[in-house]
């Protein structure tokens, strides 16, 4: 896609309060463990049933760099009685909870871009998965920011983001919206099976948002013009969730451990880093820069060493911390909020002229990418 006049202009974060430690989710999972086996030992004896595995923090760190994670509400995730998150259910006529987390980063977008409400048309709330089919959370958001114009949800898993700002970009191109709101309200935390010692710990919960405009309008400190973007999909079973409303008719438990987050995590590492190294090199070249013009690279952030070794094949070796930023160890893998985040805390210091990359990757498999020079 060629050069334009189109600019992302704020970038907002809102992290929960909550947080919690790899000590307290492996202590909380290897309680439930122990209790499992202890309660099914004839069964374990038998042949019946599998042993629960212990999990290991020192385990945790080592295979993805996530020391902790965020959390929208906290109780009840270590309550070995309970292993998920205890959200109080809201009426019709409240604030939804994706929809608090997603006007929390919004208003800090606007904020950074300098826009209110009237210079909006159009809002995009783009996640793993939304608390509700209808009406979409975007409607209820463009509602409370008093946005004319429109919105919609999008779902692209860890893509979500990206594919979004792609929309907002080819909207802005085209002319059908001035500026545009795409929020990233990732509530990962009901998604997450507890109980699964293999993907206990992959997960946190934040809110992100961006706003992309014409350069024409832009009157943001910190902007930056999209050189080019690109959204991919390949398709793949090693990541996978299957809720849904079809469950009910399948007459299975909705929330059974294949209806909740589960994937084949060796198979995704190995399948989805040439993927995204070759994506981004052919990204970069195809808007006629080379991969050593690139002065950041924001990854998604799924795991360390997936990092590592994308940008180690990019560049033929490893990374500077600051040419490709990881909030996973505070953060964890926040779906496709992951490389939103890395923009938010590592953007500003950037000076005019330099060039930075925006990528996800993951379930789909999907790759999306933004690039982009700071103005
Ligand atoms: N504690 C202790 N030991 C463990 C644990 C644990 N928690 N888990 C595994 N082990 C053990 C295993 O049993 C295994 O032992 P052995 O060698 O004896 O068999 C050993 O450790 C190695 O296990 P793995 O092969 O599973 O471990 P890896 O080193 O491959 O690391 C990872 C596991 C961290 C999952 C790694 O494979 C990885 O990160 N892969 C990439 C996955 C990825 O990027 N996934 C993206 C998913 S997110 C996404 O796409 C968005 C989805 C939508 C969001 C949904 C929101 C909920």
């Amino acid at each position: 896609m060629s050069s334009s006049g189109v600019v992302i202009s704020g970038a907002g974060l809102w992290t929960p309060q909550y947080s919690i430690s790899n000590e307290e989710l492996v202590d909380a999972y290897n309680a439930w463990a122990e209790r499992f086996n202890t309660e099914h030992a004839e069964a374990i004896a038998a042949g019946e049933l599998v042993e629960k595995p212990l999990s290991s923090a020192e385990f945790i760190e080592k295979a993805s760099g996530i020391r902790s994670r965020y959390a929208y509400v906290k109780d009840g995730v270590l309550d070995i009685d309970r292993m998920r998150p205890k959200i109080p259910r809201r009426g019709e006529e409240d604030l939804s909870h994706q929809a608090e987390m997603a006007l929390n980063a919004a208003n800090i977008a606007l904020d950074h871009a300098h826009k209110t409400a009237a210079d909006i048309d159009m809002v995009i709330v783009s996640c793993a998965y939304t608390e509700r089919s209808y009406p979409a959370i975007a409607i209820e958001v463009q509602h409370h920011l008093g946005i004319a114009g429109f919105g919609f949800d999008m779902l692209v898993a860890c893509s979500a983001a990206t594919f979004a700002l792609q929309r907002a970009y080819d909207a802005v191109a085209a002319g059908s919206a001035r500026g545009v709101l795409v929020i990233n309200p990732e509530l990962t935390s009901p998604q997450v099976n507890y109980t699964d010692r293999d993907s206990h710990f992959i997960f946190g919960d934040v809110s992100t948002a961006v706003v992309v405009e014409a350069e024409t309008t832009c009157q943001s400190p910190h902007s930056y013009q999209v050189l080019g973007s690109k959204a991919q999909t390949v398709y793949s079973n090693n990541i996978r969730s299957n809720f849904g409303y079809v469950a009910r008719s399948e007459d299975v438990d909705a929330f059974c451990a294949e209806n909740l987050f589960h994937q084949n995590g060796r198979k995704v590492f190995k399948e989805v880093c040439p993927m995204a190294a070759e994506h981004l090199q052919q990204q970069v070249e195809a808007v006629g820069l080379a991969v050593d013009d690139i002065r950041r690279w924001w990854l998604h952030q799924a795991n360390l060493n997936m990092n590592q070794l994308i940008v180690r094949r990019l560049l033929g070796r490893d990374a500077e911390p600051d040419e490709a930023p990881i909030v996973l160890d505070r953060f964890a893998n926040t779906a496709s909020a992951g490389s939103l985040i890395a923009f938010c805390l590592h953007h500003e210091d950037l000076q005019s002229g330099d060039h930075g990359v925006i990528c996800s990757f993951g379930a789909g498999y999907s790759i999306g990418s933004l690039v982009l020079r700071k103005r």
